[in-house]
């Protein structure tokens, strides 16, 4: 899979990626980052990449020139010229700074058609970024984030190129960047082999929830979070007391089911607590209504 990040703070990206799973999937070539800096696309002495808005009023906005150029050398075209199965030119990478990318791993010059890149602006206007959302990301061969700055990009940039506006939350940032990064991440670790500790045949199709890939071998569920899902439950390690706190007996004892059912109520007790709003999507048991009916009781 393939990122391609259009930017005016290039540098910002250095060290997101050159850092723990991200690092790791770059450098094994299972997932490649193009960081593309806007100003490159200017003309003028003061590279200047913003303007004034129409109609007035507070800050600046992208310009749409700039950004036209950088989709043009991504081999991006607008949407009503992209034809279903033609994708991108592979020969983009000469426009690529080197420091940003991974080796070429499987680069796509076979016949077979590649899947039309998905074109996101990254934005407060957006619609929101989640887990459900990464997953089809992660089912993309080509991404391509925009990062909005000052206060907006060009109206018309989003409606000639871009196949979607996002958010990743309801708060304000000072630009897309920090938004990029996030979506490249969350993206990134669901794709095969990042993570390194899953059989990547679990992974195959991305369509599935959560909870159907989170049950490990030994029938103890993983760590889990996701759209439809519930807050994960609470970890512990070694050394069994800590600070006058000791781990849960149920974790210590081995009885995988007890086990089971003990993190299912620490899930249902966790988000009640924190995003009760998740409940009315996920999916419940009768067990787990009863516990929930339960542990409402306690707080009354
Ligand atoms: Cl993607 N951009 C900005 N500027 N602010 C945000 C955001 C994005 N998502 C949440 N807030």
């Amino acid at each position: 899979m393939r990122f391609d990040i259009v930017t005016i703070f290039p540098g910002f990206f250095a060290s997101i990626f050159d850092n723990g799973i991200l690092r790791r999937a770059l450098a094994e070539g299972l997932v490649t980052v193009g960081v593309h800096d806007l100003r490159v696309f200017t003309h003028d002495r003061h590279r200047t990449v913003d303007d004034r808005p129409f109609g007035g009023g507070e800050g600046m906005v992208l310009k749409p020139q700039p950004l036209a150029e950088a989709f043009a050398s991504l081999g991006i075209q607008p949407k009503t010229e992209r034809v279903k199965g033609t994708g991108f030119s592979p020969d983009v990478d000469a426009e690529i700074e080197p420091r940003a990318l991974a080796p070429e791993g499987n680069a796509s010059e076979n016949s077979s058609p590649i899947p039309p890149p998905r074109v996101i602006l990254l934005s407060a206007q957006g619609r929101p970024f989640t887990q459900a959302l990464a997953r089809e990301l992660a089912a993309t061969e080509r991404v391509v984030l925009v990062c909005g700055r000052y206060e907006g990009v060009d109206e018309r940039i989003n409606q000639i190129y871009c196949d979607m506006e996002l958010s990743i939350g309801d708060y304000v940032l000072s630009g897309g960047e920090l938004a990029a990064a996030v979506v490249v991440d969350a993206t990134m670790r669901l794709l095969p082999g990042v993570l390194g500790n899953e059989a990547s045949s679990e992974f195959e199709s991305f369509g599935v929830a959560d909870a159907e890939i989170a049950v490990a071998e030994d029938g103890v569920p993983r760590s889990q979070h996701g759209a439809g899902g519930l807050l994960d439950y609470p970890h512990y390690t070694r050394p069994a007391e800590f600070a006058g706190l000791r781990v849960p007996e149920t974790l210590l004892n081995g009885d995988h089911s007890e086990i089971r059912r003990w993190r299912r109520e620490q899930q249902l007790r966790k988000t009640l607590a924190n995003r009760p709003d998740l409940l009315e999507g996920a999916t419940l048991s009768k067990e787990d209504r009863k516990l929930l009916d339960a542990i409402r009781g306690e707080t009354e």
